[in-house]
């Protein structure tokens, strides 16, 4: 079952029809979501235009308690149920999000700018490299309309984004773990892509610090690393980069990264992954289950080459 979003109408900004389709989607919601911990809002959303179709996969919302208690966030630890404690001795505000690059219209914006933007509440897959997985109702923008702010030139083709540097709050940063700050790059395309978001929320309310609080990127056809956490820069690129983890490990983690069950990574394989919350382990679902909305961009890309 799919659902759409509501369209706006031309002459008004909700209507009762909206407001009422987007009601009974909620209720439709409402035993799994309690079960889960989320409780969903009616947001601005209602004057969101209209969206693409976005496969439902509600019915398995993952535990509010799972997905906020067992984190990948090396900026603070590789322990994954330290984190939760960890981040929160980072500074979440004041917050800014540079936009620069290959851009007409170079911008800053501060969290109150990216706020008057159509924020919406999407339930969406996520699998991590790793093999494990999570239903998770986000709440955020389009990647799209940030971007849109700046102008892209023609030039841009490729859109990198980093995460902030802080070694005196987050601590993992004091090691060289990883190269920082941590760096995605997306193709334009990607970027794009209707699905992709910026999220400042999670399970109904803002975005825990150890979730990537209070910007990070939701990206579900692809594994979580791409799904950079606190995020203040985005630059528009003509040139593909080298994304952090192709400069750790180049031959484990590629560019793409496309959820793909097909391709194992070197270590193991990826055709099976285990819910958190769960001890059972389910099937991958090429693209994570996002097939129909994506897979066009792959048309000319080898996937076993480019992964
Ligand atoms: N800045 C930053 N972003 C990051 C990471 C990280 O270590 N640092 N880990 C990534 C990985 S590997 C995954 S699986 C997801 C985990 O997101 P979650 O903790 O919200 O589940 O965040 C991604 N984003
Ligand atoms: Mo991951």
């Amino acid at each position: 079952m799919a659902f759409e979003f509501p369209e706006p109408q031309p002459s008004e900004i909700t209507s009762e029809s909206d407001f009422a389709r987007r009601r009974s989607l909620i209720k439709g919601l409402a035993g799994a979501a309690v079960m889960a911990g989320y409780s969903p809002s009616l947001l601005a959303s209602d004057t969101c235009p209209p969206g693409i179709t976005i496969p439902d996969y509600s019915a398995s919302l993952t535990p509010k308690k799972s997905a906020t208690g067992y984190n990948n966030y090396y900026e603070f630890s590789t322990d994954k149920e330290a984190i939760r404690i960890l981040a929160k001795s980072l500074t979440l505000s004041p917050w800014t999000l540079r936009i620069s690059g290959e851009v007409e219209n170079p911008i800053t914006l501060d969290l109150d700018a990216l706020k008057k933007l159509c924020t919406e509440e999407r339930i969406y897959r996520f699998r991590c490299v790793e093999g494990w997985s999570m239903v998770v109702p986000w709440r955020g923008i389009m990647l799209a309309d940030i971007i849109k702010l700046a102008n892209p030139l023609s030039s841009a083709r490729f859109v990198r984004m980093s995460s902030i540097v802080n070694p005196k709050e987050m601590i993992g940063q004091r090691r060289p773990v990883l190269d920082w700050p941590y760096q995605e790059a997306l193709r334009l395309d990607e970027a794009m892509h209707p699905l992709t978001m910026i999220a400042t929320g999670m399970y109904g309310g803002d975005l825990p610090p150890q979730n990537g609080a209070p910007l990070r990127l939701v990206v579900p056809w692809k594994y979580g690393f791409k799904s950079i956490k606190a995020v203040q820069h985005i630059e528009l690129l003509s040139d593909q980069p080298v994304t952090t983890w192709q400069k750790a490990a180049a031959k484990e983690y590629g560019f793409y990264a496309n959820v793909n069950p097909d391709v194992p990574h070197p270590r193991w394989s990826q055709r099976r992954e285990v819910p958190l919350g769960e001890s059972r382990k389910q099937p991958t679902l090429m693209f994570n289950g996002y097939a129909e909305q994506v897979a066009h961009l792959y048309r000319n890309l080898d996937m076993t080459k480019h992964f």
